[in-house]
């Protein structure tokens, strides 16, 4: 089975522990407790992406300042970044290029990333409309998701979405690898043709060169 880590990051209060509660337990809390660790808090759930079998091991962290210089721990072999944003709050959308640079210094093993616009629910309250949202995400290259944390459905896209991209992007490497592979293959197979037939021709002329020999032999 595949093994996926997938890291969930960005301000305090956006909703990420929901989020994430939301996937693994189908449940949403109204009151708030401030993640505090640092290294993060592990969640797990199984899925099937394609015609494979993926085990996500999901990653929470703290958004508040205090908590979250973030350690090697937390990035290390992190495969898939979600960095969220609370579509009523503008500093936590003006923060996911801190997000954003703090992934790209202490990772290099992410693949894939998601900008999720939370909090869905609360359109009244809106401030950062989905083009905004959309236009950032397109300019890191990464995918775009609106959620409510108190929907399933919109959640489940996220993890699920994201890990689609992560699964079709490492096949087709593999692919890749294949035709690779394939061609060098063919490569040293034409190589070995080409000398087979040096040895070939050798032969004949060697032959050849020796029924000579005996003629003239013969005629003398
Ligand atoms: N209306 C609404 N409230 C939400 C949603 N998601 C989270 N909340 C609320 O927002 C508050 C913060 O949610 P958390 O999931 O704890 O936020 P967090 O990003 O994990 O915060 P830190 O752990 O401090 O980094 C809680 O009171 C939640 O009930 C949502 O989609 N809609
Ligand atoms: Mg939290």
């Amino acid at each position: 089975m595949l093994r996926i880590k997938f890291i969930l990051i960005g301000d305090t209060r956006v909703g990420k522990t929901c989020i994430i509660n939301q996937y693994t337990n189908k449940e949403f809390k109204v009151e708030y407790k401030t993640t505090i660790t640092a290294d993060g808090d592990k969640q797990f759930k199984e899925i099937k992406v394609g015609n494979k079998q993926v085990k996500l091991e999901i990653w929470d962290t703290a958004g508040q300042e205090r908590y979250r210089a973030i350690n090697k721990i937390f990035m290390n072999k992190a495969k898939i970044a979600a960095i969220v944003y609370d579509m009523t709050n503008q500093k936590s959308f003006d923060n996911l290029k801190n997000w954003y640079n703090e992934l790209k210094d202490k990772s290099d093993s992410v693949k894939v990333i998601g900008i999720i616009a939370n909090k869905s629910d609360l359109y009244e309250e809106k401030v950062i409309n989905k083009e905004e949202g959309e236009n950032y995400a397109k300019d890191i290259n990464a995918l775009f998701f609106e959620t409510t944390a108190m929907d399933y459905e919109s959640v489940a896209a996220v993890f699920e979405g994201l890990t689609k991209k992560y699964v079709e992007m490492e096949e087709k490497k593999g692919r890749i690898k294949q035709e690779e592979e394939l061609k060098s293959q063919k490569k040293v197979e034409k190589k070995k043709e080409e000398q087979e037939r040096k040895v070939e021709q050798l032969e004949i002329s060697k032959h050849t060169n020796n029924q000579n020999k005996n003629k003239s032999k013969e005629c003398c």
